[in-house]
């Protein structure tokens, strides 16, 4: 019962016809509406709801919302008394307020982050389909990803000024929206600021990440592949299409995951992400990366700073 998954990213991008052309062509998603504001809706091959990607028109880039699905109806309610009485006011969006979708509970994250659950969206399959199915369909296209697995949002990190959002939002998240903490940054002179943290909802490493910096605001969202060579050939896809690429295929120490970082044609950071590490599972200690070692948790082979990675962000 609860948040079940990632749902759907609702990102604005400021060339509609270029930003489709990325996410169908190198990425793989496929359109499967457009609404009369000129929104484009997309969804990836292993995907059986309506859409995970929203595409906006705009004049800058950034990300709009960011929605989960939860289990039953019913959790809406439940959820909704818990978070107000945790004192973050919340609304019930009627259903139809976004195509195929029912009602959406809508709040903001302590980061400030606008944040939706909702339980229903249209189910259109997967590209498999659910009887004998193939492990893959044979219209793949570029790098074919599975599925929407995670985004990480940037939180207010100011310890002069006693500002954390990375902890209130992750204490918010864990305390009321069941979360688990699976991984942290602890960085400070005693490592006791909590810079960044990893949740699950899920046995996945993580399906939301918190990152401290100097203002809100979306570091990436990410894409499932299903194994390393996958992550390789994603860039090779990337490079033909001479996609801007932040970090080459390379692993995290967190989460152990491999992994591409590059930008849709807005600057919006994108990641193609591999590995079942771990199992995040209930009783899991959590992992702790100390201020030392942070880089070596981010970037995992050299382990040195690249500060552009945490500077860089919509
Ligand atoms: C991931 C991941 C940062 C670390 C990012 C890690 C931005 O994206 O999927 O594990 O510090
Ligand atoms: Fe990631």
């Amino acid at each position: 019962m609860g948040i079940m998954r990632i749902g759907h990213v609702n990102l604005r991008v400021m060339d509609m016809a270029a930003a489709v052309k990325h996410y169908e062509k190198v990425l793989g998603l496929k359109k499967t509406m457009e609404d009369k504001q000129g929104n484009v809706y997309l969804k990836c091959w292993d995907e059986w709801d309506k859409y995970s990607l929203i595409l906006t028109p705009s004049d800058q880039a950034g990300m709009e919302h960011i929605a989960y699905k939860v289990e039953n109806d019913a959790d809406l309610d439940a959820l909704q008394q818990r978070i107000e009485a945790y004192g973050i006011k919340t609304q019930m969006l009627p259903e139809g307020t976004l195509p195929a979708t029912g009602r959406m509970l809508q709040f903001q994250l302590p980061s400030g982050h606008d944040m939706r659950l909702y339980a229903m969206k249209e189910y259109v399959g997967t590209e498999v389909g659910t009887v004998n199915p193939d492990p893959w369909p044979d219209n793949i296209t570029g790098a074919g990803v599975h599925w929407l697995d995670h985004a990480l949002l940037m939180c207010e990190l100011n310890p002069e000024a006693g500002v954390n959002k990375v902890a209130e939002t992750t204490k918010f998240a864990t305390e009321c929206l069941d979360f688990k903490l699976v991984e942290q940054i602890m960085v400070g002179p005693d490592n006791s600021i909590q810079a960044a943290t990893w949740l699950s909802r899920s046995n996945t490493p993580h399906d939301i990440a918190f990152v401290g910096g100097p203002r809100m605001g979306l570091h990436h969202i990410a894409f499932y592949l299903e194994d390393w060579a996958d992550v390789l050939k994603a860039a090779d896809v990337m490079a033909k299409n001479k996609v801007k690429v932040d970090l080459p295929p390379t692993r995290h120490g967190v989460t152990r995951g491999t992994t591409i970082y590059f930008f849709d044609p807005s600057g919006n950071r994108n990641e193609t992400f591999s590995g079942l590490g771990y199992l995040s599972q209930p009783d899991r200690p959590v992992t702790t990366w100390t201020g030392d070692e942070m880089w070596r948790g981010i970037i995992y082979h050299t382990g040195e700073a690249y500060e552009a990675f945490t500077d860089v962000y919509t």
